[in-house]
């Protein structure tokens, strides 16, 4: 790819053609215009393999031409095609060919329907002629900068719903954002139901941030809309990754299974809000538990290829875990000193069941410190302010995620006139989700082992889908660009320019960003009801 980007580079070069900008988002690698307009008939005929992917691409560019137009086969005229490209090195590279007699497409699976995505970007913002769109012929030369780029959405603080999230991945995928991390677990709600464990849901599904005792009513997806979510991500080349959050975070299940608790939450300001925040981390039951759980999870995102574990905030031991009797035996037979070393064999041990069970074990930070091999494992780099223990995991060998709190966690404000959300000596705007990963200086060597980057929207502060999405938008589209554009063509004015256009797109798709040009009024959880799309 990068021998072909530079002799693209060259031949623009030589040809003494400016590279133009183009209103895309996200911005392209490569981008050549080229002499001429194609004229492209509301009607124009889009040939594709008939694989998924070439049916998809089809229905992308078909729906930017005006999806009611029917079809005739004019085949004479130019039109729009699709080849899959067999000798690609990265999938999702495309080339997008635009001359007077048509438009062109060549690329692996994801990387047609990237094209496609461009194509119809370009076809929504060009200048309607009769029955022609008008298009400034050119050639754009793609591929991502960072093959992990992704969004994570906290369902257990507050539950969002199967149509809010489709209409998230619509979105996503318009960016060509490709991984879902999904948070299901944590300690007001489980969310996904798992059959051999029944009460995780009727029981542990009640409950949200504001109502931890779980009296409501519960809120969780059957396997079938979990079916029916990834399946929908898949038909957008977006992969979901499930997280099944261990040892802590941990009270929805244990409310639903006593059995399995280890212990609460001893945080002097807030004493017993999560009274049930641990697993027994020597408990045969729940080792039993973790293995069942895992197993139905494996099945239902047979994509995943990881089970993220969390592995998070339980602080090296917890408290309460050395008056356990099967704690105590355990440190006994597996010569462990102190709760900080169950911690870590627990840690150890659950990585290992799922490596068994041919995945990867994704895990949040504290991860990299206990000593797992470097092929199975991918580390989840949150702790912005510990940017030496990034460092470490890189040196380790870890592929790494980047989400650093700071300037990745949209529940932090993206304004310095707003009042809901997290700060900490600073906030997140929209400049600072652009300017990532560049601000952390990383080595090449360094960036070599980083998969990606991805935004993560916790919920204790976003009760309701209109705060959710003021969250999400639009910084979701700038950390696309971020991990899409290569470093040396992003451009803050230039991506600025472009997003003022796209503004009005999502309204159309319903969502309702936050316009950082107009400052418009900030969208906080007060005075509202319904909680998420699927309520009446
Ligand atoms: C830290 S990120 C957490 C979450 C919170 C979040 C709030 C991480 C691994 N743990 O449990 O929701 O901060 O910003």
């Amino acid at each position: 790819m990068l021998r072909f980007l530079l002799s693209f580079l060259f031949l623009a070069a030589v040809a003494g053609t400016r590279a133009a900008e183009v209103s895309v988002i996200p911005l392209p690698a490569g981008n050549l215009e080229t002499q001429g307009e194609l004229l492209l008939p509301l009607d124009a005929p889009v040939k594709a393999p008939a694989t998924p992917a070439g049916e998809r691409a089809v229905r992308l560019v078909v729906e930017a031409l005006g999806g009611n137009v029917r079809r005739t086969e004019n085949k004479g005229g130019p039109g729009v095609v699709f080849e899959p490209a067999a000798d690609t090195k990265d999938e999702e590279a495309y080339t997008l060919e635009i001359t007077p007699n048509g438009a062109r497409i060549r690329g692996g699976e994801a990387g047609l329907c990237y094209g496609a995505t461009t194509l119809a970007q370009l076809i929504a913002k060009a200048p309607r002629d009769g029955g022609h769109f008008r298009l400034q012929c050119r050639t754009i030369t793609d591929a991502p900068r960072f093959g992990w780029r992704g969004f994570m959405l906290d369902e257990s603080r507050y539950f969002a719903g199967e149509q809010e999230v489709k209409r998230l991945l619509d979105a996503m995928a318009r960016y060509k954002l490709n991984r879902f991390h999904w948070h299901l677990t944590d300690s007001p709600g489980w969310r996904i139901e798992i059959e051999g464990y029944p009460a995780l849901t009727t029981i542990g599904g009640r409950g949200n941030e504001a109502d931890p005792e779980g009296k409501g009513e519960a809120e969780f997806y059957t396997k079938d809309q979990i079916r029916s979510i990834v399946r929908y991500a898949r038909e957008r080349n977006i992969v979901v990754i499930p997280e099944i959050d261990m040892p802590g975070h941990a009270d929805a299940a244990v409310r639903a299974y006593p059995e399995l608790g280890g212990g609460g939450y001893k945080k002097p300001a807030e004493p017993l809000k999560w009274p049930r925040f641990t697993y027994n981390p020597g408990s045969p039951a729940v080792w039993e538990f973790r293995a069942k759980v895992f197993q139905e999870v494996a099945e239902l995102f047979p994509e995943a290829g990881m089970i993220h574990f969390g592995g998070d905030e339980v602080h090296f031991g917890w408290g309460g875990w050395s008056s356990l009797p099967e704690v105590r035996g355990l440190m006994q037979r597996e010569n462990l000193p102190d709760n900080a070393g169950v911690e870590g064999w627990f840690v150890r041990d659950t990585a290992s069941l799922i490596r068994r069970m041919g995945l990867k074990a994704g895990g949040w930070d504290e991860i990299a410190a206990q000593g797992l091999p470097v092929d199975g494992t991918v580390v989840f780099w949150w702790r912005h302010d510990q940017p030496q223990v990034l460092q470490n995991a890189l040196q380790r060998g870890y592929p790494v995620v980047l989400c650093p709190r700071r300037p990745l966690y949209f529940d932090f404000i993206q304004h310095e006139s707003h009042k809901s959300g997290r700060t900490w000596k600073g906030f997140n705007p929209l400049a600072d989700v652009y300017g990532f990963p560049d601000a952390l200086g990383l080595t090449a060597e360094q960036e070599s082992k980083v998969l990606g980057m991805q935004a993560c929207l916790w919920t204790e502060n976003a009760a309701t889908t209109r705060r959710r999405e003021f969250l999400t938008w639009p910084r979701l589209i700038a950390m696309a660009e971020a991990a899409w554009t290569p470093r040396e063509r992003k451009d803050l004015a230039s991506f600025e320019d472009r997003l003022r256009a796209e503004l009005p797109v999502l309204r159309t798709g319903g969502v309702v960003p936050y316009d950082p040009f107009a400052n418009s009024p900030e969208v906080t959880d007060e005075g509202a009801n319904a909680t998420h799309l699927d309520h009446p």
